[in-house]
């Protein structure tokens, strides 16, 4: 049966019997995995016979993972990528043929929008940016060869939400497979799919690791559509993880909803401190209650999260110089970590997406991201607070 999210971070897909009662999954560090004869071998491969072949087809560290996140996520299946663009490369090139059109929410990674634009000149594979703010706008944007729906909530950097239930209902009725990028929330604070969507992706680099020492990917929904990716855009393409890293993110994901807990907590701090200060002259925070979006956050998200965008008034030297002065808050792209980071999204995540395409996602040059670690709030506080006073 089931049980209570804190506890099948812990245990969900691991017994300790099948595997000489350690404690702790073991890891498998193995490329291949080796025959009792030729027939077995033949027979594996003919999927005759159940059993590991290759790790890039498979691994039990691997495998227990993916099982777990699977779980976490409300979905049949997951699998494991090399990196969070792995995954939502493999995902897309699963969904998608010359000729189709991805919709996506107004903002995604600036990965994400370097890989739109390579799949639209390399293959004829389009896509357009929009809103999804009612059914009537879904209704305008979604064209004949839409072969999936593609959303970040909340977006990078902005923060902004969409509806995940809303649009998952429009896009049944048009038999359009919704992908969400989760990455922001984990599955703690948000399960699209049990919204209606069908694919979560994660760059479980970020807060399923939460330790800040692997890049990973995650892609979970319906066994079939797992399955074929596993045996095509995966086992093909080749961005499978290392049982490493996949014994890393088993050990980061134990403690997956205390830090969330703790990162919601002081980021709702800082935003507080934020919201007041002279210097700020904007903040995107969902858990903001003036946030146009607030009304969404508190139906779909457990709580707000660990992330506050906010604008520095003066100019984007004003920003570096701020960045400059911070200290105890480290300047680096990422998130997620125990470690506070901040960045500025416009030379840096977003650097590769055009001013233009960035104005209309709301990145301008004074925008900062931060990332809420996990030290003292008082202490992040006090840092913020002394640069305000240098700039
Ligand atoms: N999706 C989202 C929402 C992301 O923020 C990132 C990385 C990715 C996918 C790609 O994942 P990766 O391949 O890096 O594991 N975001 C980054 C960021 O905001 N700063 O540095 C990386």
């Amino acid at each position: 049966m089931k049980k209570r999210f804190e506890t099948e971070v812990i245990h969900n897909s691991y017994q300790a019997e099948e595997h000489q009662g350690s404690l702790v999954p073991p890891l498998y560090q193995t490329s291949t995995f080796t025959f009792a004869n030729a027939e077995q071998g033949e027979n594996r491969f003919a999927g005759k016979e159940e059993g590991y072949i290759y790790s890039r087809l498979g691994n039990p560290t691997v495998k227990i993972l993916e099982d777990r996140m699977a779980t976490l996520e409300n979905g049949e299946a997951a699998l494991a990528f090399s990196s969070g663009m792995a995954a939502v490369s493999a995902v897309l090139m699963a969904l998608t043929k010359t000729g189709d059109h991805i919709l996506c929410s107004q903002g995604v990674y600036g990965c994400t929008f370097g890989l739109m634009e390579l799949l639209k000149e390399k293959y004829g594979i389009e896509h357009d940016f929009s809103q999804m703010d009612s059914v009537e706008t879904l209704g305008n944007v979604i064209l004949s060869n839409t072969a999936c729906i593609y959303i970040e909530t909340p977006i990078n950097p902005t923060m902004k939400l969409v509806d995940l239930e809303m649009v998952a209902k429009v896009a049944k009725q048009k038999g359009i497979p919704v992908v969400v990028d989760n990455t922001f929330c984990s599955p703690y604070l948000q399960t699209p799919l049990t919204l209606g969507c069908d694919v979560v992706i994660h760059s479980a680099t970020k807060y399923i690791s939460g330790h800040g020492d692997v890049i990973a990917g995650m892609a979970v929904g319906k066994k079939d559509f797992i399955g074929q990716v596993s045996k095509t855009t995966q086992k093909d393409i080749g961005g499978i993880i290392s049982p490493f890293d996949a014994w890393l993110l088993l050990r980061g994901i134990k403690t997956l909803p205390v830090r969330m807990d703790r990162h919601s907590e002081n980021a709702k701090h800082l935003f507080e401190y934020l919201k007041t200060h002279p210097k700020v002259d904007y903040i995107y925070y969902p858990g903001d209650p003036e946030n146009k979006d607030y009304a969404i956050m508190k139906k779909q998200m457990k709580t707000p999260g660990g992330l506050i965008s906010f604008s520095i008034k003066g100019t984007k030297e004003t920003a570096q110089t701020f960045m400059n002065q911070l200290q105890l808050i480290k300047i680096a792209v990422s998130l997620g970590d125990a470690e506070s980071l901040i960045q500025h999204p416009a030379t840096m995540t977003h650097a590769v997406v055009p001013e233009e395409e960035r104005r209309k996602m709301g990145i301008e040059n004074t925008l900062l991201r931060l990332s809420v670690g996990l030290e003292a709030w008082e202490d992040i506080k006090e840092d913020l607070d002394q640069a305000f006073q240098n700039i």
